[in-house]
């Protein structure tokens, strides 16, 4: 049998990328609005922050993760490193990074490979992809938490499995999609379910 190939988003899923823009943003802009992260609707944390506060939000949002050093020093989600240090070390399975840089990808690219390296060791290095368009990679499964993915390819080869986190919980999926809850969730029991398929 071949091995099951997993997929895994960086912001979102291994580093906490919501909890860091929101620290900076208010002691950037400790005068302005902002969302809680028990109030966080939808992915784009750039429109609901528009939605607050139009005109200004887009660039004060955008300022915060151009920055250097956002994604360098972005703190593991609770689980990840242990999950993705020990899914590495699974027979019969290939385990990726699957990430899309910002626009402004000064600092973000170069960020993404120091935290991976700082964060999960140079075998993973080897294992990032970094693309905008995640539909053209190829894999079993693709572990992410934003809940419409979209691309070039309109029928990818992963399943998606939505990882759960602030701006998604309240998302109501179809009932065929499925959900890890966090990383302390059965993940393995989603990849042992591929081996069967
Ligand atoms: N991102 C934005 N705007 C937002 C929220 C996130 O540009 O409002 C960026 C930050 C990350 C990228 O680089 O999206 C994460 O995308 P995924 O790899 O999780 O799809």
């Amino acid at each position: 049998m071949p091995p099951v190939r997993v997929l895994v988003d960086m912001d979102g899923v291994l580093a906490d990328f919501e909890a860091s823009f929101l620290r900076l943003y208010r002691s950037r802009h400790p005068q302005l609005p902002y969302v809680a992260l028990d109030e966080r609707r939808g992915f784009s944390v750039e429109a609901q922050y528009r939605q607050l506060n139009p005109g200004l939000a887009a660039d004060f949002v955008r300022n915060i993760y151009g920055s250097p050093n956002f994604f360098l020093d972005l703190v593991p989600i609770p689980g990840a490193v242990e999950a993705m240090q020990e899914m590495f070390s699974l027979n019969e399975t290939e385990v990726f990074i699957c990430t899309s840089p910002i626009l402004k990808y000064e600092y973000c690219v170069k960020e993404k490979y120091a935290w991976v390296e700082k964060h999960l060791g140079p075998q993973f290095v080897q294992r990032l992809v970094m693309s905008r368009d995640k539909t053209i990679v190829s894999a079993d499964l693709l572990i992410d938490d934003k809940v419409d993915i979209k691309g070039v390819e309109p029928n990818p080869s992963w399943e998606h499995i939505v990882f759960t986190c602030w701006h998604n919980r309240h998302t109501e999926l179809e009932p065929h999609r499925r959900r890890l809850e966090s990383w302390s969730d059965d993940w393995k029991a989603i990849i042992d379910g591929k081996r069967r398929e």
